[in-house]
């Protein structure tokens, strides 16, 4: 009886990698017209195969940002972007700014108010398993006033399936610092082969006013 079940196990993982609806291998059926009419239940297996079956690498699957022009919701906020503070919040604010935008109707700014060392904009993409072994590239440009500290960054970080960070570039040798105009930065980083989840991120790490306009997000090989 086991060796029947895992048979039709078998043939159920199969059909799930190959797209084929599920039929039972003849070789294994059973003599008994009971078991022949049965059907396994999904197992954890089977649901797991279902899962990969719909991940499973397309061609040009294509990465894409939403409201990567930070254009703000009803509620005045910035629609689809993330606000992290460090520690017990309140030290920084995240707002649409149309007075300061590179692109209409506004742009994402970032403000400290307290003393907390680091806020940022954030959302999360889902990692396509065709994108493992890739180079993903942020673009987008900043301005800055009065920023003290590490300064203002674009940021692109991978985790797996559990949340342990795998990689990550955080702009580390060209932040923005001090006051200066728009300038547009690109930042890249190789999704590692266990990355699950995606993160980008707008970050100021320290005091003073960022802002940014106009990303985008492309995979270059
Ligand atoms: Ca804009």
């Amino acid at each position: 009886m086991k060796h029947l079940i895992f048979h039709s196990s078998i043939a159920f993982l199969l059909a799930c990698f190959s797209g084929l609806s599920f039929s039972a291998d003849p070789a294994s059926e059973p003599a008994s017209p009971t078991i022949q009419q049965s059907v396994p239940a999904p197992t954890p297996v089977h649901i797991l195969a279902a899962k990969r079956l719909a991940m499973r690498p397309v061609a040009n699957a294509i990465i894409s940002l939403k409201n990567p022009s930070f254009e703000p919701d009803p509620q005045g906020r910035i629609n689809a972007w993330s606000e992290i503070e460090h520690g017990s919040g309140h030290a920084y604010t995240f707002v649409p700014d149309p007075e300061n935008a590179l692109s209409a109707p506004s742009s994402a700014r970032i403000r400290r108010h307290g003393t907390e060392p680091f806020a940022l904009l954030r959302q999360s993409i889902p990692v396509h398993p065709s994108w493992h072994n890739r180079t993903v590239r942020l673009s987008g440009s900043l301005r800055g006033e009065e920023i003290s500290g590490p300064g203002g960054a674009l940021t692109l970080r991978v985790e797996d399936g559990v949340g342990q960070i795998l990689d990550w570039n955080f702009m580390a040798n060209d932040r923005v610092k001090g006051t200066q105009d728009w300038k547009q930065y690109t930042i890249e980083l190789k999704i590692p082969p266990s990355a699950f989840s995606l993160f980008v991120g707008i970050m100021l790490e320290g005091g003073g006013t960022l802002w940014a306009d106009d990303l985008s997000i492309e995979l270059t090989n």
